[in-house]
């Protein structure tokens, strides 16, 4: 009778893990060590069992090879690794580019057949050396001339992983992280073909709005808002993922990002509406020091004696006080985002950043670490 228990639960497990789980994807950034205080986040502050695959951004390329960013990203690349130790089920990706990186360093790797082969040479070595299961690319963003030679890295990339695999070692992921600007999308990526070679693809379906605008708006609303027009109608998380589809991202290998944050405006007038005229951005945060961007845990500190507001058509909320104004995720919009995302069938959701959630559970209340993404992991695990 022992075993015949044991093999069925040994059955049950292996169909939970095969179909019915949804992904969970967490960026870390090798730069929030550097916080002051209570905003600094070490790779050993998070949760081993929150996160399916936790990604650590980002690598740097130096003479085309892959390369460390930060002087101790290797021990940190090492506690994160550990990680698995505890959770053996937990995957972990190194990304590679982002923002500081710049496009044009990318488009001259990807461009040259000769520095393409060093670079795509260089990574399986290096994922290996330091114990990370794939690769993540943050090309932010290809240019229209660009889009052939992402596409070829991606799947020279890919080939190049499936010739390295060995027995006993399960091959390297890929992965990469997508614009969900119209414009973008349409210049740079030839989607059905990359998603080919790729495991997952996450959108970055957050920064829709900005200070670069003259008004106030949700950085990351799920639909579209009554007063969009034209341009602005794209500007939305359902648009992003509708469009992605139809130009050919199968759902079950396209991931939904979720922001952690909140972007911040200066109002211009007594007008606090969506739409209210701005200044510029909002003021900085404590922690994070950028103007125009709060983690949220910086978002809990402001809503104390803020007035909060819901924007009910695009279900996200936006809170005031004083002459500042927040556009952010919490609970309830991430209930609907999710519930979004499995209506569409999509592989999961993408949270940007870790180090951005209320790591320490000592901002937001209720003691609970990561709120967010614990709201993300609750919510995917509902039936
Ligand atoms: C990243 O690589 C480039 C090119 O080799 C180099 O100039 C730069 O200093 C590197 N950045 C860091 C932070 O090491
Ligand atoms: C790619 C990237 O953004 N790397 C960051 C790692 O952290 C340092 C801060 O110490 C940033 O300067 C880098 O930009």
């Amino acid at each position: 009778m022992g075993p015949r228990v044991s093999s069925a639960g040994f059955v049950v497990l292996v169909l939970l893990q095969c179909c019915s789980a949804y992904k969970l994807v967490c960026y870390y950034t090798n730069w929030s060590q550097y916080r002051e205080g209570d905003g600094s986040c070490f790779p050993d502050a998070i949760d081993h069992r929150l996160c399916t695959h936790i990604i650590y951004s980002f690598a740097n390329i130096s003479n085309d090879e892959i390369d460390i960013w930060e002087w101790n990203d290797v021990t940190l690349y090492g506690t994160l690794n550990s990680l698995k130790t505890r959770n053996p089920n937990l995957k972990t990706l190194l990304s590679v580019g982002g923002w500081n990186f710049g496009s044009q360093r990318f488009s001259r790797i990807a461009s040259s057949f000769r520095r393409r082969r060093t670079f795509i040479k260089s990574v399986p070595r290096f994922l290996r050396t330091h114990g990370f299961d794939g690769l993540d690319l943050a090309w932010l963003y290809p240019k229209l001339k660009d889009k052939r030679h992402f596409t070829t890295l991606i799947k020279e990339m890919k080939a190049e992983f499936t010739k390295e695999v060995q027995p006993g070692t399960e091959q390297l992921l890929l992965s990469a992280a997508l614009s969900a600007g119209k414009v973008v999308i349409d210049s740079s990526y030839d989607v059905a073909q990359i998603a080919q070679h790729l495991d997952f693809m996450s959108i970055l379906a957050y920064d829709f709005h900005g200070a670069w605008r003259q008004t106030t708006g949700h950085h990351s609303p799920l639909f579209r808002g009554q007063m969009d027009a034209s341009p602005d109608r794209f500007s939305n998380v359902d648009f992003a993922v509708g469009y992605l589809l139809r130009l050919g991202a199968p759902a079950n290998k396209l991931v939904m990002g979720i922001p952690t944050f909140g972007k911040s405006f200066t109002l211009a007038s007594s007008e606090t509406s969506v739409g209210a005229p701005i200044s510029g951005p909002g003021i900085p945060g404590r922690f994070t020091q950028e103007p125009g961007t709060l983690a949220y845990y910086e978002v809990c500190d402001f809503l104390r004696r803020a007035t909060v507001h819901r924007i009910l058509g695009q279900q996200v909320p936006y809170a005031t006080k004083g002459n500042q104004w927040v556009g952010y995720d919490d609970t309830e919009s991430i209930k609907s985002k999710v519930q979004y995302l499995k209506n569409r069938q999509l592989a999961g959701a993408m949270v940007w950043a870790l180090d951005l959630d209320d790591f320490r559970g000592s901002f937001c209340g209720q003691n609970l670490r990561f709120p967010l993404t614990n709201a993300i992991k609750d919510a995917l695990a509902a039936a």
